[in-house]
């Protein structure tokens, strides 16, 4: 007999296969399929032969829709960027590289701003909202402490393969533990549910959630640098440029410093928001130095 699924995990040689009925089979992979780029990896579909009661053996992986190297997990569609209003301070800056990086991999990148309950949270909530708003993305506010926001982000979770990424301390593991209860994901470095918790150890697992759809609890994106964006691509993952960037004299503009740039030219009348710019600038200066350097 077989089936289709999706891998959930990788343990010691084994996967273990979630199908759409919710049931979950252990198995081993026809060794060809060791072959396969970066090895049989939690989020890839595949069809299996099942040999007894609830084990099995993998047969056949699709293709991939996307791939992400670290954490590894294959077709992920979106990204949910969790940054603390406080409690570590939020950087912009981070924020604007990983909504770069999330765009470069083909993934759908939504922003999350937790902790909103701490009482010194940033008094610029509003204006934060309406940068990253009027940039085209969608932003949830949320409290993985009172709850404030969680219907919202579990909606925007719900029937996709998502991974959570952001600086440690944001409140990712908090937040899916208010998804999902029961999950008792380790937060701020203590196990919920033993010092053995399953989440102590490194693997990459997606977590399937009650309304359908799984994500990954990730200790954030570790590859923070610009690598694989050449200069002239940047632009296109900063989306609110894209209507001003047509408009400017030269076809090849990178927007930085030449005569009749419309993108300079929206950023001094505020309708491009000042930080965005600085930050592509900041990023533009980056991805230069790496072709120099090559
Ligand atoms: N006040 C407040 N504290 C929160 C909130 N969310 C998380 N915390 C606390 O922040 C700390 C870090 O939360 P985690 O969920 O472990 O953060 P993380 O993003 O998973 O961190 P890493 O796993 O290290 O990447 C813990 O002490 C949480 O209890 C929140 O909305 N409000
Ligand atoms: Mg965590
Ligand atoms: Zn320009």
């Amino acid at each position: 007999m077989f089936l289709q699924g999706i891998i959930l995990r990788a343990v010691g040689g084994f996967y273990d296969v979630r199908t759409a009925d919710g049931k979950t089979y252990r198995c081993r992979a026809r060794g060809r399929l060791k072959k396969v780029k970066m090895g049989l990896l939690a989020g890839d579909r595949v069809r299996f032969s099942v040999t007894a009661g609830a084990e099995g053996v993998v047969e056949e992986i699709y293709p991939r829709q996307t791939l992400l190297f670290r954490p590894p997990v294959a077709n992920v569609e979106q990204v949910m960027l969790v940054g603390a209003l406080q409690d570590p301070p939020l950087s912009l800056q981070l924020l604007d590289r990983l909504l770069v990086l999330a765009a470069s991999r083909r993934l759908h990148p939504l922003i999350c701003f937790n902790k909103a309950d701490l009482p010194h949270a940033r008094e610029d909530i509003a204006e934060l909202l309406a940068i990253y708003k009027a940039a085209g993305y969608t932003v949830f506010v949320t409290s993985a402490k009172t709850g404030l926001g969680i219907g919202e982000l579990r909606a925007a979770l719900c029937g996709r393969i998502s991974v959570l990424a952001g600086p440690s301390g944001a409140g990712k593991s908090s937040l899916i533990n208010r998804i999902q209860p029961g999950l008792s994901l380790k937060v701020g470095g203590i196990s919920e549910k033993s010092k053995r918790g399953r989440h102590t150890t490194r693997h990459v697992e997606l977590l399937s959630l009650d309304c359908g759809g799984f994500v990954a609890d990730t200790p954030g994106f570790s590859q923070l640098e610009l690598l694989e964006i050449k200069s002239r691509e940047l632009s296109a993952y900063f989306p609110e440029f894209a209507a001003f960037a047509a408009q400017c004299r030269f076809h090849s503009c990178l927007h930085a410093g030449e005569p009749d740039c419309a993108v300079s030219e929206a950023v001094a009348r505020q309708e491009i928001a000042a930080s965005r710019y600085e930050h592509y600038l900041l990023f533009l200066q980056e991805t230069r130095e790496q072709e120099r350097s090559f």
